[in-house]
């Protein structure tokens, strides 16, 4: 098995997740960037994928993930990122705060919550980690929010309390968004709204914001990540801005795989 090339060790696959995420997109540029043409992306879930991680990761067998930061793999493995000289996957970028248009008009508590709404890599990173170590993250968000009073309370300044007016936020299944979700629905439901939480894949949380059959979601990945997304409904949504800032996208391999560029898997 040595004398095979690391590209056949792997089967030529990368693993991916959900067909409706921006790194999907971005690692089928980047296959396209660097002449990976005998490379395939395989299509899944984010669960799938860190799975997928773990089983070879414990093998030691090479292995090569589209991964994206802050997430609870790099505490829990020695991962890097592939370097990215030609660009494919862009630079920095931020996780956005999005809401329907009227959001504001109908719920302007929601709103003022939602547009003071910011938090750090560490934070999320703390919610991660308890959720994947079989933390409810209902439960993992509630006491987390009990447990950052003060920064919780900067986020609630100003805003006056409702009688169980109800709210719909739309998130897709990745670990970052399943916790910061969690975390401004445990918020929001302190202020005394009745926050009903809908799973969907990235192409309909864009789309039910713009239709007005989501009120809200803390996801949207920009510029880069989410780019077709926003370009698409532009006009048909409120951007509140970043509710983080420094996230990354790119293709992450465990540390023991000996390449250290996008470029040495052609
Ligand atoms: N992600 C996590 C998403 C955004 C959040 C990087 C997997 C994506 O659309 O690619």
């Amino acid at each position: 098995n040595n004398d095979k090339s690391l590209g056949e060790n792997m089967d030529y696959k990368i693993i991916g997740i959900d067909p409706g995420a921006g790194i999907m997109k971005a690692t089928e540029k980047a296959i396209a960037d660097y002449e990976l043409s005998e490379w395939k992306l395989i299509e899944g879930s984010s669960a799938a994928m860190t799975a997928e991680l773990k089983r070879a990761y414990d093998k030691k067998e090479p292995i090569i993930v589209t991964g994206w930061s802050p997430h609870w793999k790099f505490s829990k493995y020695d991962l890097k990122y592939l370097e990215d000289p030609k660009g494919s996957f862009g630079e920095k970028e931020n996780i956005h705060t999005i809401t329907k248009v009227n959001l504001e008009a109908e719920h302007p508590s929601a709103f003022k919550l939602l547009e003071q709404f910011s938090w750090t890599e560490d934070s999320m990173n703390e919610v991660m980690m308890e959720i994947i170590n079989g933390g409810e993250p209902e439960k993992v968000a509630t006491e987390w929010i009990n447990q950052n009073g003060e920064l919780v309370s900067r986020w609630k300044e100003g805003i006056r309390k409702v009688d169980n007016d109800k709210l719909i936020l739309g998130y897709v299944a990745w670990d970052t968004e399943i916790a910061s979700t969690n975390v401004i629905a445990a918020v929001l439901s302190d202020i005394g709204y009745d926050v009903t939480l809908k799973q969907v894949e990235a192409g309909p949380m864009w789309a039910g914001i713009a239709d007005g059959s989501l009120d809200a979601h803390v996801a949207g990945w920009l510029p880069l990540t989410h780019a077709d997304y926003y370009e698409k409904f532009e006009g048909e949504f409120i951007d509140l801005g970043a509710n983080l800032e420094g996230t990354k996208i790119g293709l992450v391999v465990p540390e023991y795989v000996e390449i250290d560029s996008i470029d040495d898997l052609k």
